[in-house]
């Protein structure tokens, strides 16, 4: 089946049927596209994985999760750089845009068991910015330091990654509010926490700091292939809850 008549198919069973499932959030529901699920559970990623992670649900469109939104607009946004690096940076939105530009359709993976297939991002590569700065040998993590004292964190390995970008277009439209605006990062092979809202700063480190769900009972590495989805030593409040600072 081409690519076309894939998306097409969605399009028709997000508009035919469907089960409302809650994900989480209070009064938050998604629509679920069954008979999709398994088709798509069939189909494998170029690196051999299956394309729907074990226990996730497919949606046809990318729900609010909600977090506290930053003031930052594309006028007067600033992303600083720093750490274990060589050179400081800090970048403004036009400075962004100078960058090399990537287009990325990716699938993500929310920990709350929702799979959105081929979304499509653009914004440059996170990799382009590490180059920008060098991290030092000793680097090791990447911290996401957003609005409102949001963070995650990413090993430096993972942080390289091609399909890992700092994103400011969603679905070929200047990136909603509600989805992180200005600029959020995605890292579509790890559960969608790691995946930052209204990113302020990037900070290069040697040891890992756990971020803001994974200090509160997430997986700190959140692979959806090995559904690491909460570290059960820690605060279980997660399996009931999803609410966000
Ligand atoms: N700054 C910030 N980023 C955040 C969050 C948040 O609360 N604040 N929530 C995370 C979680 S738990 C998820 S599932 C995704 C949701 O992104 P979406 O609202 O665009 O679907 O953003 C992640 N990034
Ligand atoms: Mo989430």
């Amino acid at each position: 089946m081409d690519e076309r008549k894939k998306l097409s198919r969605r399009q028709f069973l997000a508009a035919a049927g469907g089960t409302l499932v809650s994900i989480g959030l209070p009064g938050l529901f998604v629509k679920v596209l069954d008979g999709e699920n398994q088709a798509v559970a069939a189909e494998l990623r170029p690196d051999g994985r299956p394309r729907l992670p074990p226990g996730q649900q497919l949606v046809s469109m990318l729900a609010d999760m909600g977090g506290r939104p930053g003031k930052a607009t594309i006028s007067d946004w600033n992303l600083r750089v720093h750490g274990e690096v060589e050179r400081l940076l800090t970048l403004d939105f036009k400075e962004l845009l100078r960058l090399p530009q990537v287009e990325l359709t990716c699938d993500v993976h929310c920990v709350t068991g929702w799979t959105l297939l081929d979304s499509r991002w653009s914004g440059v590569q996170l990799k382009t910015i590490l180059d920008l700065v060098k991290a030092k040998p000793s680097a090791r993590f990447v911290i996401f330091e957003a609005a409102a004292g949001y963070t995650s964190n990413i090993p430096l390995t993972e942080a390289l990654k091609e399909n890992v970008i700092l994103a400011h277009s969603f679905a070929g439209s200047p990136l909603p509010q509600a989805h992180g605006a200005p600029v959020r990062t995605l890292v579509p092979d790890r559960y969608f926490y790691k995946s930052a809202k209204w990113l302020e700063g990037i900070k290069v480190t040697v040891r890992d700091e756990p971020g803001y769900w994974e200090t509160r009972g997430y997986s700190n590495s959140a692979d959806p292939w090995k559904q690491e989805r909460y570290d059960s030593l820690l605060s279980p409040l997660g399996r009931s809850m999803h609410e966000t600072p």
